[in-house]
């Protein structure tokens, strides 16, 4: 990456817009930077949602040197009056002479009509200079925006065998120091994180971010049919972080009132026996969450992977056998091994001694 050329400059929008993964919400996050002559004049990254978009600070630091200039924007500009103003217009009007795009916005509101209005104004518009990069950092973004769905990441730690703990429940710890800190900032990248009942009431965790310096705290979602949720949980502290339970329409009056007193949201999802998980992931998009960190235990996991809900999957295994039933993924299974979840675009990874397994899920 020595090459002066637009990849060179694209990369650099991009490592700004994948440090700001995490912080913006429903929002994608994206990167921009303005050349003149030879010169960065500009930078910037969206980083709250409803604040200035990548461009507009890019182009607030490049002041008049934006007049003739090339910016490298990470996701196609902007053509809506969404809660900030169109990026297309501004690029516009600043007088920028090319722009160089990494992905489409896959937006309904843009999608090619931001490139569009920037071409019909003169501007010349190159696409697709690291456009892999770019929609791989808003995998979350691009499914939400299109579906109103969050995007899953499920994510296990077990051993070589698929444990997730040893028979008495003891699973402290499986992975290593290197593994569960990478963890810790999947959760500060995703806007929620998930557990089922079972894990809550065996491991009463606290589902918080703890890495070296600050990240940012999940929204905790527990799945809990019957409503076994224990009042002295941890979950329930929403000091920490915000708490939503998900169950169905048997719970308990009595205890409903008493989650919701302590400023947990009770969502009832469903009239059966079990939760419909479906469901949950409609009524929880339309609380405008668009990506959970699924970290089971193994019969949501394998609740959520028989229901076609994951998305990505990412396994951690530690170079361990301990035996037992306590299992990663506890379902009935597929018939056929053509029926098999598989997982695309695989990517491997070892953290030490741990190895961690990571692709899109896909479902046949
Ligand atoms: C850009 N540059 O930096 C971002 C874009 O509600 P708003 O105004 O923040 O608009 C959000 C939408 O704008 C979002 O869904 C996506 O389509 C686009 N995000 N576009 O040109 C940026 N963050
Ligand atoms: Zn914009």
């Amino acid at each position: 990456m020595n090459l002066l050329n637009d990849e060179f400059y694209m990369s650099l929008a991009l490592d700004m817009a994948e440090r700001a993964q995490g912080q913006t919400e429903i929002n994608p996050v994206v990167g921009c930077v303005v050349v003149k002559d030879g010169r960065v004049v500009g930078m910037g990254a969206h980083l709250k949602r409803g604040t200035g978009h990548a461009e507009v600070h890019a182009l607030t630091m490049a002041g008049a040197e934006a007049k003739g200039a090339t910016a490298y924007v990470t996701l196609e500009p902007c053509s809506h009056y969404g809660k900030t103003p169109p990026c297309s217009d501004r690029l516009i009007a600043e007088g920028v002479k090319r722009v160089v795009v990494a992905a489409v916005d896959p937006n309904p509101q843009v999608a090619g009509s931001g490139i569009e209005r920037l071409r019909s104004h003169g501007i010349e518009v190159v696409t697709g200079v690291l456009a892999k990069r770019s929609e791989r950092l808003n995998e979350t973004f691009n499914k939400y925006i299109t579906t109103k769905l969050p995007f899953v990441t499920l994510k296990t730690a077990s051993t070589l065998d698929g444990r997730l703990a040893a028979r008495t429940g003891d699973s402290k710890w499986i992975s290593n120091a290197a593994a569960r800190e990478r963890v810790h900032a999947m959760r500060h990248r995703h806007q929620a994180i998930m557990v089922g009942i079972g894990t809550a009431r065996a491991d009463d965790p606290e589902l918080t971010t703890r890495t070296e310096v600050p990240g940012l705290n999940p929204i905790r979602i527990v799945i809990d049919s019957k409503l076994r949720i224990d009042n002295e949980a941890r979950l329930l502290d929403t000091t920490l972080a915000p708490t939503i339970v998900v169950t169905t329409a048997q719970a308990d009056r009595a205890h409903i009132a008493e989650l919701e007193s302590r400023h947990v949201q009770v969502l009832i999802c469903g009239e059966g026996e079990h939760v419909d998980l479906h469901l949950a992931m409609r009524r929880l998009g339309e609380l405008e969450i668009s990506s959970i960190l699924l970290e089971g235990g193994g019969k949501l996991n394998g609740a959520m992977l028989e229901a076609g809900l994951v998305d990505r999957i990412t396994l951690f295994f530690a170079p361990k056998l301990i035996g037992g039933n306590l299992s990663t993924f506890v379902f009935d299974g597929f018939e056929k091994m053509n029926q098999a979840v598989t997982l695309d675009e695989v990517e491997v990874e070892t953290l030490d001694d741990n190895v961690c397994i990571s692709g899109r899920a896909l479902y046949h």
